[in-house]
């Protein structure tokens, strides 16, 4: 990798870790309370609940890359993003299970966790449609003559879509200072990106639009993500936009209730290469290669993560549902 590398202290590679550990604890509790939990009151609803566990390194470590007054958005694979970003996981449980006191009042659910505190713009259900609002947030930032830019994740299955087009076109010829971050996990739903895509490399797409073609990494590996989504983002605070790919997998089937897996052999024969390579299993042998006596720090990162979930959970069940007031609130802006 040709990417100039930060040398990361102990401290910080165990938060790392630490923040994988605990995205994939939160997603599993989630899919307890969405799919196995039979109590209506500890239920988290909704149509389709769709984790990112396989696909962690890839949002804590380009969410770490950020500075304070960069942007990330993206599509509905969003809970670690948040977390990632510094939200409360309290308050994305209390989004996931409709309630009050969560990230977008109960109004949004899995798919539309936004927090303006953290510049995390959401969170989208329409494939492709977050793509112009990144682009949007980048011109934003480019016309106060700032120098922040923005993080914007995409499926491959969402570089097919017209918004995708339009916004990368845009971005290009106005130099905007956003990172499209192609989020490569191979599938669509079901679809494979071989029967979806006529440039199975997503980078090239960047060449038809005279934009820098980013690099393609390990998404695996949080080392690399961070490493490169950082200098990349540096590149666009100065040059414009970049496409860049992280290839990663989904260990899920694209919602929970999807059991994909199940019915497909050449998925299933991939999902077990691809499990050899859980991102947290990465991290920890990277950690356990360069640092002696680890034990007690990852018993405590254990302890400490089930203690964070225990609590978020807790919170979003005693939490208040939504009233009257709410549902007519925050319709119309400024009214
Ligand atoms: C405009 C639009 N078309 C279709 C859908 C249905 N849909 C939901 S997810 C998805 C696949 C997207 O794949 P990708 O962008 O690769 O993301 P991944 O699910 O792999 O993370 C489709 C077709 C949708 N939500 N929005």
């Amino acid at each position: 990798m040709a990417t100039k590398t930060e040398s990361l202290t102990k401290e910080t590679l165990l938060d790392w870790y630490r923040e994988l550990v605990l995205v994939r604890k939160f997603e599993d509790q989630c899919h307890h309370q969405y799919f196995e939990e039979k109590d209506p009151a500890r239920k988290i609803t909704g149509v389709y609940l769709h984790l990112a566990s396989g696909s962690e390194a890839t949002h804590v470590g380009a969410v770490k890359a950020l500075g304070k007054d960069d942007h990330v958005i993206t599509a509905y694979r969003d809970h670690g993003i948040a977390i990632a970003r510094g939200t409360d996981p309290k308050r994305v449980m209390a989004e996931m299970f409709g309630k009050r006191t969560g990230t977008s009042g109960g109004k949004g659910g899995s798919m539309h966790l936004a927090d303006r505190s953290v510049n995390f713009w959401g969170g989208y259900a329409i494939v492709g449609g977050h793509i112009p609002l990144g682009v949007g947030i980048a011109l934003k930032e480019k016309y106060t003559k700032t120098k922040n830019a923005v993080l914007c994740f995409i499926g491959d299955g969402a570089l097919n879509n017209g918004y995708f087009h339009e916004a990368a076109n845009m971005a290009q010829i106005w130099r905007l200072p956003i990172v499209f971050l192609v989020e490569n996990n191979f599938v669509g739903m079901g679809t494979r990106i071989e029967e979806s895509s006529g440039q199975t490399q997503p980078t090239k797409r960047a060449i038809g639009y005279g934009m820098k073609e980013g690099p393609s990494i390990d998404g695996q590996n949080i080392l690399e993500v961070y490493n490169t989504v950082k200098a990349e983002l540096d590149w666009a605070r100065e040059n414009g936009p970049v496409l860049m790919e992280a290839k990663t997998y989904r260990f899920e089937g694209h919602g929970v209730s999807d059991k994909l897996y199940d019915s497909r052999d050449d998925l299933k024969a991939e999902l077990s290469v691809w499990e050899k390579r859980d991102p947290i299993n990465v991290l920890r042998a990277h950690l356990e290669s360069s640092f002696k006596n680890l034990d007690k720090d990852l018993a405590k990162i254990d302890a400490e993560t089930t203690q964070a979930v225990q609590e978020a959970l807790d919170f979003a069940i005693a939490s208040p549902a939504p009233d009257y007031n709410d549902l007519i609130s925050h319709v119309y802006v400024g009214m």
